[in-house]
């Protein structure tokens, strides 16, 4: 047997991303709901104003929070040991600042989790994903103040004591890297900078002293969380979560090694050394000052980065690219993590480039590093699926994906990495973070709602189901 015995297979989702129920029981509005629908090529749009009649997908997503029963019951025929979702951090806090938790929220993730467990079904919860509340972006620019580190305080301290005992397994920012880059301010930090105007999601104004700033504030509550969450409950685990962006040299000329070394410090190792080794590394100096950055700190703040490192670490992987000081190299086009395309690989129809083999170096890279135990928590193709004339959906596509993924993960656990589990990415049709479009589907269920807004939200099986309900019936052994 290659997998530990207690593997966690799964799947994962994001709160914003299936919810729907966007105002209902209490529930304020996050940073992702000023989001638009958009389309591969045409970017969505951020909306401070709420415009009528645009269409924003994370009002109905896939309506989970009235269907959770019935998907995790789906889940569970598959066989699933673990179920990766996230808290909507305005069901508990509407506008983040309340002195009170919202019972009705606290009250919703409660049945989800109590449905979970009743399959044996371990829920893996990310804390803040994608759903910063709206509320804290206009009162101080979200993350952009100290005063942020309090109000998520408030909210982990209502979730680790309400489901003490129940949950496991914490996360604390999803893809916390994505403050590295432009794209990620809003929907990972809730930073803002033009809070009147509607910009394009992919060419949003950038402000780097802020996003960095605000990288400093999540790194040090993501630390005063993971402390917390052992007082409250010593048997539960915290996790960080990283988006793992692999990246290669386009070629051997020294420069292009150089190039892509800074890249991965930058965008791959700061974020997790901070979360991992408890402090900032010192190539970080350097960048700042040539950047102009200056990050303000409070005395104690590198005490509290120390006692708060994380218990394991966690990544999402969908693709590589390559790095090139030779700017006549294309950039890959619709790869949101930036580089030049690498000739060896193919891309997906969103222009992700697929390399499978790209996890088992990755995976080798972290553990190497960190040496504390490891989790695949995102992984899978985001595809257009058909239904066929007799009903069915045959993804093929998707389980070679999937399968390829897998094998090089049991490459790298017999290379010695410490794996503790596997959750794809959408393990139901969802809302896609970059596009906003409901036509990149990634689920081994698909569920019947479209970019126009037509679909009744039905759920079907698709091949890829049973492929792997066997798979995890078996431990990963029988991939076929
Ligand atoms: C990650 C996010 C997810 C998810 C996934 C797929 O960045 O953590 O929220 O959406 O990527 O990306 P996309 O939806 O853009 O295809």
């Amino acid at each position: 047997m290659i997998f530990k015995k207690d593997f966690l297979w799964g799947g994962a989702t994001a709160a914003n991303q299936c919810e729907g129920a966007w105002r209902e029981d209490g529930k304020g509005i996050s940073c992702s709901d000023i989001c638009t629908g958009g389309k591969f090529g045409q970017s969505k749009l951020i909306t401070p104003v709420l415009q009528e009649g645009m269409f924003y997908p994370s009002r109905e997503a896939i309506d989970h929070y009235h269907r959770f029963r019935e998907d995790i019951a789906l889940f569970a025929e598959m066989g699933f040991k673990c179920y990766r979702f996230s808290i909507n951090w305005t069901r508990i806090f509407p506008n983040g600042d309340e002195a009170e938790p919202n019972e009705a929220g606290l009250k919703h993730y409660e049945e989800v989790i109590d449905e979970c467990l009743k399959y044996g079904i371990e829920p893996l919860i990310t804390i803040s994903h994608y759903e910063v509340p709206f509320g804290l972006t206009k009162k101080c620019n979200s993350w952009v103040s100290r005063e942020m580190i309090d109000y998520f305080m408030n909210y982990c301290r209502a979730i680790f004591t309400r489901y003490k005992g129940k949950v496991k397994y914490w996360l604390t920012f999803n893809e916390i890297n994505c403050g590295t880059t432009a794209t990620g301010a809003l929907l990972s930090q809730g930073i803002l900078s033009d809070q009147e105007n509607t910009t394009p999601f992919m060419s949003q104004p950038d402000n780097p002293q802020q996003r960095f700033q605000g990288l400093h504030h999540q790194f040090v509550a993501s630390a005063k969380a993971v402390q917390l969450a052992h007082e409250i409950d010593p048997k539960c685990k915290v996790g960080n979560m990283m988006i793992c962006s692999t990246s290669y040299p386009l070629t051997c000329n020294p420069d292009d090694v150089l190039k892509n070394q800074q890249y991965n410090r930058i965008m791959n190792y700061f974020c997790s050394d901070v979360q991992c080794r408890g402090a900032y590394p010192t190539y970080m100096n350097r960048y700042f000052a040539e950047k102009g950055i200056a990050i303000e700190k409070q005395p104690g703040d590198d005490e509290i980065l120390k006692a708060g490192t994380v218990d394991f670490l966690s990544f999402s992987y969908y693709m590589s690219s390559c790095q090139t000081v030779d700017p006549d190299k294309q950039k890959g086009e619709g790869n949101i993590i930036g580089g030049v395309p690498n000739p060896y690989l193919k891309a997906s129809d969103w222009g992700w480039q697929i390399d499978p083999k790209g996890l088992r170096y990755s995976l080798n890279e972290l553990y190497d590093r960190y040496k504390i135990p490891l989790m695949v928590v995102e992984n899978g193709l985001g595809a257009k699926d058909v239904i066929e004339d007799d009903g069915t959906i045959n993804d093929d596509y998707r389980i070679d994906y999937l399968r390829q993924h897998i094998q090089q993960m049991e490459e790298a656990v017999k290379d010695g990495v410490d794996l503790m589990g596997y959750t794809p990415w959408g393990c139901i049709d969802l809302v896609s973070a970059s596009t906003g479009e409901y036509a990149k589907r990634y689920g081994f269920i698909y569920v019947e709602r479209y970019d126009d807004g037509t679909g009744d939200f039905s759920r079907r099986k698709k091949k890829s189901f049973d492929w792997y309900k066997k798979v995890i019936a078996t431990n990963g052994e029988d991939l076929d």
